[in-house]
């Protein structure tokens, strides 16, 4: 399935971002990287010692220097992608870095697709599927927590957890299709048990994986926080406050916010995608009215929903909402003015845009709302992104089949077997290895079939 390293391509692109800067990067993977770094280079890159970095000018087709940089060389598999590589650091500039490019295309490289580089280091058992994930994690972390997440990946632990329960569950399929193979070699009735106990160990190895589900999806996307509450409370004020500059347009006129807007900001860690709506009241005209069926839509998407209200005024009924899932914080704005009395009961976050006043309060009850706590993330912490969480549900419900099948004194070990089969395969495929060789590995190795 893998491609020999032989029958690979030599692959070319620019691996700075295409813009002028100090210096760029273009870079090279696959069997002829040498030899086609030595024709730009005149023979300089055969010469070069891998791990060393030397000075070489890059020519083109008709022999004109194009550009002069560092050159270093790499020899598989002691590379990124675990083959032979050259790099060529070169000036900045847009047309000089294409020209370098054009250079090695024209020497027998070919363009690379999207994720070449990271995919060929995957095929070379460089890096597994999780960790080709965690490299694009990383570069595209938008807060320190996002980050650290991110390199938790890349360093392996998901993938290795996941290998892990896999391996276990490789063990118990061995067990138990040997038993199926060979009825005839009475296995000791404590066998079942001790089968259920591993499977059940892997399907809480599997659920606890499931759930960093959400904290995975708010390092990557974001929490979508809705900002929503009556006209005129204060709504694009706390927008505004939070973000730390004037946004969103206030005024005292009632239905200001017309249209939706978005911003980013970093709680302590915590992406929130914040959402300004125009407040919800009886529309005065269509254009404010199509603003509150987009707040609605708005609220029905939202994680985490920041109600505001004015803590001056007496206190409104409370107001209707689509079905949601998100969490919601109510928050007492204008507390400057003073808390009318009909508030006393109301569990809120006291908050005053107009003092500066609540920030720390809200920030709290934001982290504890969506149970967010930074000092959960150390090294090993995993937070598993979207293709991981679909792979683990297809587990579960496997391992969960295959657990009832077993309860039932092991009478239909060959449908069991199926369902782990399954599982196995799910589980395999987080770390992008799913292959059944192993398996049959593992019953020679430990049932010595041969005797
Ligand atoms: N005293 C006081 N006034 C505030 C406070 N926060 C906002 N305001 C004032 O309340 C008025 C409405 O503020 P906005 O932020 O525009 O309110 P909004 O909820 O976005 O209003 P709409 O977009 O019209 O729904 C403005 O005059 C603000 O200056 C506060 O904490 N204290
Ligand atoms: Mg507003």
């Amino acid at each position: 399935m893998h491609p020999t390293q032989e029958a690979r391509t030599t692959i070319a692109a620019i691996a700075s971002p295409m813009g002028t800067g100090a210096i760029s990067l273009i870079r090279l993977s696959g069997p002829d990287s040498i030899p086609i770094a030595d024709r730009v280079t005149r023979g300089k890159a055969s010469a070069q010692l891998p791990g060393t970095l030397r000075h070489c000018k890059v020519y083109n087709l008709d022999g004109h220097a194009v550009d002069d940089g560092l050159l270093s060389v790499f020899r598989a598999p002691r590379s990124f992608t675990g083959e032979d590589g050259i790099e060529f650091t070169g000036h900045g500039g847009m047309l000089v870095t294409k020209s370098v490019l054009d250079a090695f295309l024209s020497a027998g490289a070919v363009s690379a697709g999207p994720g070449e580089f990271t995919q060929r280091a995957f095929l070379s058992g460089k890096l597994d599927l999780t960790q080709a994930e965690g490299v694009m994690d990383l570069i595209s972390a938008q807060t320190q927590l996002a980050l650290r997440a991110a390199r938790s990946q890349l360093e392996g632990h998901l993938g290795r957890r996941t290998t892990e329960a896999r391996d276990q569950l490789l063990e118990s399929l061995a067990h138990l299709e040997a038993w199926i193979d060979f009825p005839e070699e009475d296995i000791d009735p404590q066998t079942g048990a001790l089968l259920r106990s591993h499977v059940a160990a892997v399907l809480s190895t599997v659920n606890s994986l499931l759930a960093t589900a959400d904290q995975g999806r708010v390092l990557r996307e974001g929490v979508r926080t809705v900002i929503f509450g009556e006209p005129n409370v204060g709504k694009s004020s706390l927008l505004n406050r939070l973000l730390g500059f004037e946004r969103a347009i206030v005024s005292d006129v009632a239905g200001t916010t017309r249209d939706t807007i978005e911003e980013t900001i970093n709680l302590h860690g915590l992406p929130l995608r914040l959402v300004d709506t125009a407040g919800v009241r009886e529309a005065g005209d269509r254009i404010e009215a199509e603003g509150i069926q987009r707040t609605v839509r708005q609220i029905e998407h939202a994680d985490l929903l920041l109600e505001v209200a004015d803590a001056s005024q007496p206190r409104p009924p409370a107001a209707v909402l689509p079905a949601t899932r998100a969490h919601r914080i109510l928050i007492l704005n204008k507390t400057d003015l003073g808390e009318h009395p009909s508030w006393s009961t109301a569990e809120a976050v006291r908050f005053s845009c107009l003092a500066g006043d609540g920030f720390e309060s809200l920030s709290e009850a934001i982290r504890t709302a969506l149970q967010f706590n930074e000092m959960d993330w150390g090294e090993q912490a995993v937070a598993i992104n979207s293709r991981h969480q679909a792979s683990l549900q297809n587990a579960r419900t496997h391992l969960t089949a295959a657990l009832e099948l077993l309860e039932d004194s092991l009478a239909d070990p060959e449908l069991a077997a199926i369902d782990l089969r399954e599982a196995l395969d799910a589980l395999g495929e987080i770390p992008g290895r799913v292959d059944t060789e192993d398996l049959l590995d593992v019953i020679f190795s430990r049932f010595c079939i041969g005797k």
